[in-house]
């Protein structure tokens, strides 16, 4: 058993009889209500899922494990040589709550490159499936093909005893992570480099493998270590997340689990969003002759995307209510590495106006920036200019999140999730009852 393993199933046992109490003793404790307005509009606030692996906040923006993100990027061991932690740590903390050792983020790194190595008809059928389909639909597809992998799958067949269905969950967990920026790197070359493709290092982290079957140098290995771990986990009520979770609680695999989270990601109100920051801020680029922006220009851009129906993407979020930390660790990374990149400038001068003219319009509850906003930019400025990659950039970050949940999904035998509907003549009659009540 891997190290990882080891700790994981001694945190477990730690942790079930916390589960058991809750449900045993406290079962029928209210945690909130639920009203008309959130069950028509997307379970906004309701308070129905659980989960230990991170917290959002919506001031202070996510905590992983409890750690906000400069702590999580000043605690990990960092990648030798470079200024972010290597991905490796970061799993193992997600996994384990804990900060690991050197010693420890080796280990999860030495049993990854056993798996690196990509199947051969993954290969065959990515190689079959037609160049112009988005590679998020090659990606998934590449997961789930891979289904056939999956042990929890064999070993459930078989029979196994509940308490033991997270241990072949997480041997599927880490087969996927240690293939997956190998697949995504294989997808980009034979995609938008004329299939030059470089095959996989098998000593090095997850970071420096990946820049290297980019085919981008330094520093990119940590550009990849910052996008994938801000790109992990946003608590588990997001899309891709729930979606993760959702498909997992059928007992359904991690492969069958991830690709279907990964579709959800595909949304351009989810992680298509980057794409679509990229897309819209080409447009303005192109609109103002690649010039340097004015505040006026760019407000009248805002504006005529505003009053054309359309959002600003990049901008609002769902539960944040403020500028999104992980947009902030982005942009402290261009402002070091990339500060007189013209992309750069445009992202910067819509931080300064966008906001107001999104409190001026008053439709909006966070004016303020999210990840994808500063994600794609960083992306372009490295060469990786295919902007509907970015999508799939973000599914290798987020699988590290999903994943460590449905593993302890797994070890505190979450059940099958089975929300209950009404019909909307029950809802009306909920509502004439409030007013009927009301004038009593
Ligand atoms: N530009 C213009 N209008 C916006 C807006 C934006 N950036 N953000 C929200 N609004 C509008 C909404 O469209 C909505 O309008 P209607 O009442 O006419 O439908 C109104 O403000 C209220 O929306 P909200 O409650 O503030 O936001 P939601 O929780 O419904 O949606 C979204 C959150 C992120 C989907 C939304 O802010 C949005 O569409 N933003 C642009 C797209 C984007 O950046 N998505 C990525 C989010 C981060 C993420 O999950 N990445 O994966």
């Amino acid at each position: 058993m891997s190290l990882l393993k080891e700790r994981l199933a001694q945190k477990i046992e730690e942790h079930r009889p916390r589960t058991a109490k809750l449900l045993k003793e406290f079962s029928e404790v209210k945690v909130g209500e639920v009203n008309i307005g959130q069950i028509i509009g997307g379970a906004r606030d309701v308070k129905s899922l659980v989960t230990d692996i991170s917290y959002l906040d919506p001031m202070e923006g996510i905590r992983f494990r409890s750690y906000t993100i400069p702590e999580v990027l000043a605690k990990l061991p960092l990648a030798e040589g470079n200024e972010y932690p290597c991905i490796e740590s970061f799993w193992w903390l997600l996994l384990t709550g804990d900060v690991p050792t050197r010693e420890e983020a080796q280990s999860v790194r030495d049993e990854f490159n056993t798996k690196k190595i990509i199947p051969q008809y993954v290969i065959d059928l990515l190689r079959r499936i037609p160049r112009d389909t988005h590679p998020m639909t090659m990606f998934s597809t590449a997961v789930l093909a891979m289904q056939r992998e999956s042990k929890f799958s064999r070993e459930y067949a078989s029979g196994m005893n509940k308490s033991d269905y997270w241990k072949p969950m997480y041997d599927d967990a880490v087969e996927i992570m240690a293939k997956l920026p190998s697949i995504a790197a294989y997808i980009y070359r034979m995609k938008y480099r004329n299939d030059t493709l470089i095959p996989p290092n098998y000593t090095v982290d997850i970071g420096t493998n990946f820049a290297h079957m980019m085919g981008i140098g330094k520093p990119y290995d940590d550009v990849a270590r910052l996008y994938f771990i801000l790109h992990s986990d946003h608590e588990s009520g997001n899309a891709s997340a729930h979606t993760t979770h959702l498909v997992a609680s059928t007992l359904s695999d991690a492969y069958y689990s991830l690709s279907a989270g990964l579709n959800a990601l595909a949304g351009p109100l989810h992680g298509l969003a980057t794409q679509e920051f990229l897309r819209w801020l080409q447009d303005v680029v192109k609109k103002l002759d690649g010039k340097e922006p004015t505040e006026e220009l760019m407000k009248k851009f805002v504006w005529d995307t505003l009053n054309s129906g359309q959002v600003i993407p990049g901008y609002g979020h769902a539960v944040l209510r403020k500028t999104d930390p992980r947009y902030e660790a982005q942009r402290q990374f261009c402002l070091k590495h990339l500060p007189d990149d013209k992309m750069f400038k445009y992202v910067n001068m819509l931080y300064k106006v966008v906001p107001d003219i999104l409190l001026e319009q008053g439709k909006a509850k966070n004016p303020w920036p999210n990840v994808d906003a500063q994600s794609g930019v960083l992306q372009w400025h490295f060469g990786i200019k295919e902007y509907d990659f970015y999508t799939v950039l973000f599914g290798v970050g987020r699988a590290l999140g999903v994943l460590s949940n449905i593993i302890w999904d797994r070890a505190l035998y979450y059940p099958l999730e089975r929300p209950k509907s009404l019909t909307t003549t029950m809802l009306e009659d909920i509502a004439a009852k409030s007013i009927s009540g009301s004038k009593v």
